[in-house]
């Protein structure tokens, strides 16, 4: 068994040239078949040193399929919606943990001449690419990538998602720290966005701020997140899990069950508002 990359394995699909392969490689789709459905799209580990999305994502699949069995209205989303969840985004930046505990980039080579490995795939998408909240440096955190949607993993979900977009109700993007909802511009997503964060808090006891990037964090260009609401995605959300800068990246094992449980709560609230709608 030749363990191969992720990215090593999108470069290898791309010459088999056929549509949607790469992508379904990397997610996990949950649903009752059958036709008109419309799509629930989370991913979670875009930024490989917040491991917690990724745990999140586990978690999330597995309580949807727990409560599948039981509970009659996530069995009528199930027959409603179908669920994309992207465990991790960047599988190449995971895997390099291991020995870089906070690397936050993707691995492809940076431009000739540059000694430095990545770009940071959540500013590589098309929403303004290259303009705010960047540094084109290739060795900072913040380097957008050569030119707009440069990297196989944006491609991959620009070219998925974007050939979807008119079924998908939600687009959740799961990164951590800061305890933040942030919404793209516009109102319904705040009122949303307050309502899942009060449904955080019921279940321990936690604090997180709704609002816009800038306003509760910082601007930046080129995020996942902008480009699904451009695509006209109506509920586009970016959550920061726990925590609030205690411990940051390195949260500890214990905190790692409520940070998922609830991270779910707020997720469910969005997709259940996004499908009664
Ligand atoms: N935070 C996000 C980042 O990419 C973000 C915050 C997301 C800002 C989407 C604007 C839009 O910097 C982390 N922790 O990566
Ligand atoms: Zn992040």
């Amino acid at each position: 068994f030749i363990y191969k990359t992720h990215f090593q394995c999108f470069k290898e699909l791309e010459k088999l040239n056929s549509d949607n392969v790469q992508i379904q490689a990397l997610f996990t789709r949950i649903g009752v078949p059958g036709p008109n459905k419309k799509i629930i799209w989370m991913d979670c580990g875009i930024h490989a040193r917040e491991w917690i999305a990724p745990a999140f994502c586990q978690y999330f699949v597995k309580t949807i399929l727990e409560k599948s069995k039981t509970d009659t209205k996530m069995q009528k989303m199930m027959k409603d919606m179908d669920f994309y969840v992207t465990t991790v985004l960047n599988v190449d930046g995971y895997i390099l943990l291991s020995q870089t505990r906070l690397w936050r980039k993707n691995r492809s080579p940076g431009p000739a001449g540059c000694s430095c490995l990545g770009t940071d795939l959540n500013r590589n998408f098309y929403s303004n690419w290259g303009t705010v909240g960047v540094n084109f440096s290739c060795c900072s955190q913040t380097f957008p990538g050569k030119s707009p949607v440069s990297e196989p993993e944006a491609q991959a979900v620009t070219q998925f998602v974007g050939n979807i977009s008119k079924d998908v109700l939600a687009f959740l993007t799961i990164h951590s720290y800061g305890q933040l909802l942030l919404i793209p511009y516009g109102h319904p997503q705040m009122e949303v966005g307050l309502a899942a964060a009060e449904a955080i808090k019921k279940v321990h006891g936690m604090d997180y701020k709704v609002g816009t990037s800038p306003t509760i964090l910082y601007a930046n260009s080129g995020s996942s997140r902008d480009w699904a609401r451009l695509q006209g995605i109506p509920y586009c959300f970016t959550f920061e899990l726990r925590d609030d800068g205690t411990h940051g990246f390195e949260l500890p094992p214990d905190q790692i069950r409520p940070a998922v449980e609830e991270a779910y709560s707020g997720a469910l609230h969005i997709i259940t508002h996004a499908h009664d709608k």
